[in-house]
């Protein structure tokens, strides 16, 4: 167990090897100036060259799986640095671009999933719009949950008003499908945009980009997130009639205790599964543990969606709950959506919650201080924060919650009601 630097290490390296995706398209369109075969969907790298060509290449945002080609092949050209800044939400993104344009004058890319659009709507109606400071930016969103195209709970709402999100905002946007490889023509339109000072926006559609660079992110941490979940309801074998209630962060995670709960034969009562909403499981938890303060009240969180919404590490610190444990799984990555880093590799969690009015905080680098830190949380005197040194392992056939949302939230909302 350790409460002092770490020796986390985060690497990145890049793998030149092709990784080539052939697609079987026949483009509509051909991109004047970029090299697109027949046959070929859009290369990340023509996409780049044509935001380039728009703004600045400064790249800032938070990533996205249905984003993974255009991410790698920022990464692969920017790496981690003054060009490229993963950022802690989307919101924040757009500050980081409208502060590149009032220093530059050029318009900086703000990439995110589409369920971002919620964090980005603030600094997009009251920073950017030109009612306010009539600042440009160059969105890149991942269209997760297009009608029609199949995807989970979480982005299906999200994905119907995505387009109307825009309209609403008044950003002009186009949608680059797996045809799209001539951008000329929207080119010279957002250009006018971005020089009136409106943003814009590129809806990206699933499979519409392609990239044969993958980098390779890796740490040198011993434990996976799964077998520290495994750990962790080990508990609740002791834990006889009082047990504890879990909610779980975004991501792979709530997908591994799914997987978890099915393998004990234990049911998923005792569990919420935060499948969206990112950042925002420690507030649930709260709510659940001052209106239970007879249970023990778990967050299972991620590093990234921790440091999404940070301040509410201050508000569960200062609130005090006895009853409440917030766990985060530090993998320094952004691992459910291809590893792409945060910044907590570098930072001691467990310090910062420390600092931010947790009773006691703990970091663990091996299984073996998880079980004994654990024994020590059953006695209920938190708020205690939990940081685990994790590697980015994940499962290749880890599956996906075989219940509904709603089902998940009234078997919750039985099991605590009869509590
Ligand atoms: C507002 C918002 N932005 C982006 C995403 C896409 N997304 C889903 S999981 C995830 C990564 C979560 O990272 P972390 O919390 O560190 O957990 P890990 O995957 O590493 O276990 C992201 C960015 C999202 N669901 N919601």
């Amino acid at each position: 167990m350790m409460c002092g630097l770490s020796s986390k290490t985060f690497t990145i390296s890049l793998d030149f090897s092709t990784l080539c995706r052939f697609q079987d398209i026949v483009p509509r369109y051909i991109l004047s100036g970029a090299q697109v075969k027949k046959g070929e969907n859009m290369k990340a790298n023509d996409f780049i060259s044509i935001l380039n060509d728009l703004g600045d290449d400064f790249y800032t945002g938070v990533p996205d799986s249905l984003l993974a080609p255009f991410i790698d092949a920022v990464v692969d050209k920017y790496g981690i640095s003054d060009r490229h800044i993963v950022a802690a939400n989307e919101g924040a993104a757009v500050g980081l671009a409208a502060g590149h344009y009032l220093a530059t004058g050029k318009p900086g890319v703000v990439y995110m999933q589409n369920s971002g659009i919620g964090n980005a709507v603030n600094p997009i109606c009251s920073l950017l719009h030109e009612k306010v400071y009539s600042i440009p930016v160059v969105f890149v969103i991942g269209w997760r949950g297009e009608p029609g195209v199949k995807d989970e709970p979480q982005h299906v709402f999200q994905g119907e008003v995505t387009l109307e999100l825009l309209d609403c905002l008044e950003i002009p946007y186009v949608v680059v499908s797996k045809e799209t490889d001539d951008l000329t023509d929207t080119v010279k339109e957002f250009r006018q945009y971005l020089n009136d000072g409106k943003p814009v926006a590129f809806v990206i559609q699933k499979g519409a980009l392609s990239n044969d660079n993958k980098p390779d992110y890796s740490t040198d941490a011993e434990i996976s997130r799964e077998e520290a979940l495994e750990k962790i309801f080990d508990m609740d074998d002791s834990a006889g009639e009082s047990k504890n209630v879990y909610v779980c962060t975004t991501g792979k995670l709530s997908r591994e205790v799914f997987e978890i709960r099915e393998r004990q034969g234990s049911g998923h009562s005792f569990d919420f599964l935060t499948v969206g909403s990112m950042g925002h499981s420690l507030m649930i938890a709260q709510g659940i543990a001052l209106a239970k303060p007879e249970m023990h009240v778990f967050c299972l969180d991620g590093d990234g969606a921790a440091l999404m919404h940070l301040g509410s590490l201050a508000v569960a610190g200062v609130q005090g709950s006895k009853n409440l444990t917030h766990i985060v799984f530090n993998n320094g990555a952004h691992e459910t959506v291809g590893g792409l880093p945060t910044v907590c590799d570098t930072l001691e969690l467990a310090e910062v919650a420390l600092s931010l009015g947790y009773a006691k905080t703990y970091q663990v680098d091996t299984i073996n201080d998880l079980s004994s830190v654990l024994e020590g949380v059953k006695d209920k005197e938190g708020p205690v924060f939990i940081e685990i040194v994790c590697n980015l392992y994940s499962r290749a056939d880890l599956g996906r919650p075989t219940t509904t949302p709603v089902q998940n939230k009234n078997d919750l909302m039985d099991y605590l009601q009869r509590k």
